[in-house]
């Protein structure tokens, strides 16, 4: 038996330090390290089971050919050579006859490593093809609307927390999302700290939070434009602050707040008056307050607008500045690194791009040329993308040729002409820096791949290989391009680490010091953004209806409300069989009120449906939301499900800001499911 130090590689914001125990080419446990102080010894409740995911019985163990109808998941086993010449044989025709153009990449973020994650994507650059612009499923409404008011840099340290005495979890469920966090947040409130849960879900973390406020679902930026109104009414402004690190307040004060008194904001957000002046006097009186900012509050339409509204709050008590306080969305930012030696080696500087969460419409709608060649890696867009009946009639055409690189058959893998297993991360080599948290880290293979898995890097490199590509980097080990990452990077938390000393696979901090930088054009935190005012966007934040309400809600009166599952992420963790059934059957939950008036009881299954769908789940009824909300945790394959998947009621809409998706601007009904 053998212990291996290595690195956590799913989408989480922790990435957190991991022991594997190792024997006989087995992972037969895996545990948090005890010497990374934010993973402080323990993995969260689906990484526990990751040996269940390296050894689970529904491993793909080769390469798989086409020989049913797309979707249906017919295949024959073939070799890797025969996979990858008819890869490459494909390739190359399509781009004689109809250009670079005629190919997608579209790789995402099921491996976070460094390699793992952007080789994929070097690969598409080097060769030319259209693009993905990737994230907006995820990350890039919220992205958008912080680096319009912080700039691009890193948020607030999450170890800070220790020496805050207010916390606000703002759309963000910690101890789903973000255990590790969570975990320090509770500490600091053994010290004295408070935490408060601003979430239409009565989720865990607000179960166990000081003071949940379970406002309407896109209410934010109205709830912290109150709590601006009230900072200036009451005298709470650090006026110093202000004026030395910000710009546009005037305008906000005289433009933007006489229209956010108390009693307007509590009837938009549906909470009492006297709780918005209480949750604005706690901020303004708190020492340090610290806001950990999730992405849920920014996935409906004006969701960068509700980002800005609540990240101008430390701008106004001057909370940026001092220990312990500030915000936090993500780090990445900070990290400054050599990136394009392995997401850009070569290539066209500028080319087609498709926005991550419009596939099906690139698919069936791209002209000039159309896509004819569709390379898929760690990514599941047949569930987890919006308007996914969309996305499935683009991956059903005939001629188009895909390749999906995945350990497991997932629903997306189905559409495949050629499926390629791939290696997970405990069998992979790879560079790591979290993006909510300010570490680094290599983390070496614990084990060899299953059966003929191969890693994303390892695929990367092959194809390169053979279409002829002659960058450095596609013939590199992992540790030699680790030291391509660190050339001539010069960043201030990056800068003078060796990288032999990063090859030696421990934690290495990367925590900025001081307090919170802005990297702004105007150096300062910008209440006012010219940069959105030159975009068409409001330049102050604001807070309106949602424009799909007034479309929506007159025929389908449930507001969809869509959070993270505790026990899946995404579908990352469908092959576990044991998280499997702890998440249970794909539900959704309805508030008592709404399940008497359609005559629902709990646990029975029921069809939610509006003019894109219909699915069904089964039904919990619960007070965890409010009354006219739909609650459905978790994006769950169609075969756990009643019937279908949530994706196929939600539209691909984009967001105000970073065209991001909107789940969350979907309306529906609730009946009982036929029987
Ligand atoms: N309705 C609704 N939809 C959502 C969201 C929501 O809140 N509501 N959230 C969105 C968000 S935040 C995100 S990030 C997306 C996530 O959506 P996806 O990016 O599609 O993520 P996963 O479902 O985790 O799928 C990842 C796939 O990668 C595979 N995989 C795992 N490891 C590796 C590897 O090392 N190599 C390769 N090649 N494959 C691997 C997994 O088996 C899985 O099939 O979903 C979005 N969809
Ligand atoms: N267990 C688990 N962990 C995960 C994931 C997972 O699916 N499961 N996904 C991973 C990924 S890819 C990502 S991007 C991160 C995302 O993690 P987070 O940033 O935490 O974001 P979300 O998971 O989208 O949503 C978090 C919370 O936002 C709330 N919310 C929804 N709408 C609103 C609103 O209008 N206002 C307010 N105030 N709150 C709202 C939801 O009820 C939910 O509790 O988590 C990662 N970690
Ligand atoms: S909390 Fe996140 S980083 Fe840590 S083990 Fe779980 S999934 Fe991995
Ligand atoms: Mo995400």
């Amino acid at each position: 038996m053998n212990q291996v130090k290595v690195v956590c590689a799913h989408d989480c914001p922790d990435m957190c330090s991991l022991i594997a125990h190792v024997d006989q080419g087995r992972v037969v446990k895996i545990e948090g390290d005890p010497d990374q102080p934010l993973t402080a010894g323990f993995a969260c409740a689906k990484v526990n089971r990751d040996v269940e995911l390296v050894h689970s019985p529904e491993r793909l163990a080769t390469p798989l050919r086409r020989t049913g109808p797309k979707g249906a998941g017919k295949f024959v086993p073939i070799t890797w050579n025969a996979a990858l010449d008819e890869i490459t044989a494909r390739w190359k025709a399509i781009i004689a006859e109809s250009g670079p153009l005629a190919l997608l990449g579209y790789a995402y973020s099921a491996h976070q490593g460094l390699m793992n994650r952007g080789l994929v994507n070097g690969l598409f650059h080097a060769l030319g093809t259209s693009r993905l612009m990737g994230g907006t499923v995820c990350d890039t409404c919220c992205e958008a609307a912080w680096d319009a008011t912080l700039g691009p840099i890193g948020g607030a340290d999450p170890e800070a927390v220790a020496q805050s005495d207010l916390i606000i979890g703002w759309g963000a469920d910690l101890m789903a999302t973000n255990v590790h966090f969570w975990a320090k947040a509770e500490e600091a409130r053994k010290k004295g700290a408070k935490i408060v849960v601003i979430d239409p879900r009565r989720s865990r973390t607000a179960q166990a939070a000081d003071w949940h406020l379970q406002i309407k679902i896109g209410a934010d930026a109205a709830l912290a434009l109150g709590i601006a109104h009230i900072l200036e009414r009451d005298g709470l402004l650090d006026r110093a602050y202000i004026a030395a690190q910000t710009v546009g307040f005037d305008r906000l004060s005289a433009e933007v707040l006489p229209r956010f008194a108390p009693a307007r904001v509590a009837e938009i957000a549906g909470i009492a008056v006297a709780d918005v002046e209480q949750l604005a006097a706690m901020y303004g009186k708190a020492k340090a307050s610290f806001i950990r900012l999730g992405e849920g509050m920014t996935r409906l339409t004006h969701g960068g607008q509700a980002l800005r509204a609540v990240a101008i709050l430390p701008g106004l008590t001057g909370a940026y500045g001092k220990p312990g306080g500030g915000a936090l969305l993500l780090t990445a930012a900070t990290c400054d690194l050599n990136y394009n030696a392995v997401r850009k080696p070569s290539g066209p500087a500028a080319t087609r791009m498709v926005n991550h969460l419009r596939l099906g419409e690139a698919l069936l709608e791209m002209r000039d040329p159309p896509i004819r060649g569709l390379f898929i890696a760690a990514n599941n867009p047949a569930v987890t993308c919006p308007d996914v009946h969309k996305v499935r009639r683009g991956l059903a055409r005939e001629d188009l040729f895909t390749v999906v690189h995945d350990p497991f058959l997932s629903v997306t893998a189905r559409y495949a002409d050629i499926v390629l297993p791939a290696s997970v991360y405990l069998e992979t080599d790879d560079l790591y820096r979290a993006y909510g948290a300010y570490y680094m880290q290599y983390g070496p293979r614990a084990v060899a791949p299953q059966g003929e898995a191969r890693s994303n890097l390892q695929v990367a490199q092959a194809l390169a290989k053979r279409m002829g590509l002659g960058d450095a980097v596609f013939g590199m080990s992992a540790p030699e391009i680790v030291r391509e990452l660190f050339r001539g990077i010069s960043g201030a938390t990056t800068v003078g680490i060796d990288p032999a000393e990063v090859l030696r696979a421990t934690p290495i901090s990367i925590a900025p010091k001081g307090p919170q930088e802005f990297r702004t054009p105007s150096g300062k935190l910008e209440i006012y953004s010219d940069a959105l005012a030159k975009q068409g966007l409001p330049p102050l934040p604001d807070w309106e209806p949602d424009p799909v309400e007034a479309e929506e809600a007159p025929r389908w009166p449930l507001r969809l409300l869509t959070a993270p599952g505790y026990f899946q992420a995404h579908t990352a963790f469908t092959g576990v069989k044991f998280l499997r059934e702890r998440e249970g059957a794909p539900f959704c939950v309805l508030h008592p009120e709404d399940a008497a008036k359609r005559n629902l009881t709990d646990g029975q299954k029921v069809r939610l449906e509006n003019g894109r769908g219909a699915i069904g789940l089964k039904l919990k009824v619960s007070g965890e939301v409010r009354p006219g909300v739909v609650l459905v945790p978790g994006q769950r394959p169609d075969d756990e499900a009643v019937d279908g998947t949530i994706n196929m009621l939600c539209s691909d809409r984009f967001t105000d800001m970073g065209e991001g998706a909107t789940y969350q601007s979907t309306w529906l009904e609730v009946t009982a499911w036929p029987s």
